[in-house]
């Protein structure tokens, strides 16, 4: 295979008191966790479209990045050094996933027929070298947002031939998906949402997302695509309000139109904290609903209100991450992908390497805490003796049902001098500090 990042062979994990930028400091793929390897709980996962195609652009400049591709004009040529790029770059990583949106892997033809057979040529490419490399699809997904075509949206476009073209789209892309075995496919609104409901008919918008998302179930059961659907939430940008806002409005929209059991959330962290959520939020409100399916890892910054696609360095939010996916069983389809980039001044192809380095530590720093933490069961004692009073009782009559309003004022009447605990929130923070801090 020729080599794209000559500067760098595989990386290694070297342990915490390495001072190798290029090597692992927690991530130890092989190591067992609670019965399981980092690898297998952590199922990291490279984003096509800001590894290979970001460039670093901004409003205010053009892209900087220096990449070992910049040289190559032809647009299926390039396309195909960056398929031999990815399987080197994830090897060397020791990652065991990828993900891409259909324009990310194949250029736009003139028109939609030749779109689809330059995707199959490099759908092919892919499947020919996944023979020889245990490096594998985590999902697939349609970029239904970045041509003008949808100005107005994908399937919550004013025109109903931008419907059909999108649901066109999303078919070849759940093919090409399922050819490549892709574990998952995602549906992320890219323009499913408005600008001002002054031009809006909201609930036909609403309506025809969801009948596309039926048809997308129906077509899955015709070819049978057995990878997980997921959705995922993100509350504006592009628009000024997306559908998908977070996932409670998801999960209350899944089952408003009967589609909630094929779908699950993939949450991203900087999603949330759009949203005015913490990344545990979202994650937690998934999991008790039995729909936390994956994660696009990242995080943003709080000074700033848009979506920065960081790389997730921040240990107690990965921590926090990691106690809701073990809390929930841990993944079954998903993983953790990096929907992030490198920032514009991390330019060479090296930081490449730096910044999924130091996800995946985090990460793995973060799975290590948040087992702990579940281990020695501390917390989970905390809230379970915080909520005692629902287990004997007229707690317990309350959770059996076996009381109503007129049983409960009788109740009231003679227990009205209530006594409420303290929740010890500074205590718990404490307690979590030193989880964090001993690793
Ligand atoms: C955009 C975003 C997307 C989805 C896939 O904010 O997160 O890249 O992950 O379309
Ligand atoms: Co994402």
């Amino acid at each position: 295979m020729s080599m794209y990042f000559k500067n760098v062979s595989k990386i290694r994990y070297e342990g915490k008191d390495s001072d190798n930028p290029l090597a692992f400091k927690y991530y130890n793929a092989e190591e067992v966790v609670g019965g399981k390897t980092m690898k297998e709980h952590l199922r990291f996962a490279v984003a096509y479209w800001h590894t290979y195609q970001a460039r670093g652009e901004d409003p205010f400049g053009k892209g900087t990045a220096q990449r070992p591709w910049d040289n190559i004009t032809d647009p299926m040529e390039l396309a195909k050094e960056k398929v031999r790029a990815n399987f080197e770059f994830c090897e060397k990583l020791g990652v065991p996933f990828f993900c891409f949106h259909d324009r990310d892997i194949a250029p736009e033809g003139d028109t939609l027929k030749e779109t689809n057979e330059k995707l199959d040529e490099i759908v092919s490419l892919i499947k020919e070298l996944m023979k020889t490399s245990d490096v594998k699809l985590l999902w697939g997904t349609a970029n239904a947002f970045g041509h003008p075509r949808y100005v107005h949206g994908a399937s919550t476009s004013c025109n109903a031939d931008v419907f059909a073209y999108a649901a066109a789209q999303v078919k070849k892309a759940m093919e090409i998906t399922m050819e490549l075995d892709g574990q998952n496919y995602v549906f992320w609104g890219g323009r499913e949402g408005y600008e001002t409901l002054l031009n809006t008919d909201m609930k036909l918008e609403l309506d025809n997302c969801a009948r596309f998302l039926h048809m997308a179930v129906e077509y899955a059961k015709e070819i049978g695509f057995k990878g997980q659907f997921l959705i995922e939430p993100k509350p504006k940008e592009p628009t000024k309000h997306q559908y998908d806002f977070d996932a409670a409005t998801v999960i209350g929209f899944l089952r408003a139109y009967g589609l909630d059991k094929y779908f699950k959330m993939n949450i991203e962290a900087n999603h949330a904290t759009l949203a005015g959520h913490t990344f545990q939020h979202e994650l937690n409100v998934s999991r008790i609903n039995g729909m936390l399916g994956s994660i696009d890892a990242n995080q943003g910054d709080l000074l700033l209100g848009w979506d920065t696609d960081q790389f997730p360095t921040n240990i107690y939010d990965t921590t926090l991450a990691m106690y809701e996916v073990l809390k929930g069983g841990g993944f079954t389809s998903g993983g953790l992908n990096f929907d992030a980039k490198v920032r514009r001044g991390s330019f060479e192809a090296e930081d490449l390497f730096y910044s999924h380095i130091a996800g995946m530590d985090a990460f793995a720093k973060g799975l290590k805490i948040a087992y702990k933490i579940i281990e020695d069961g501390k917390m989970d004692q905390f809230i379970a003796d915080r909520y005692a009073s629902y287990t004997t009782g007229i707690g317990l009559d309350i959770v059996n049902g076996k009381v109503g309003f007129k049983e409960l004022e009788k109740y009231a009447m003679t227990h009205d001098q209530i006594k409420n605990a303290s929740g010890r929130q500074e205590m718990l923070e404490a307690i979590l500090n030193q989880y964090v801090v001993s690793g």
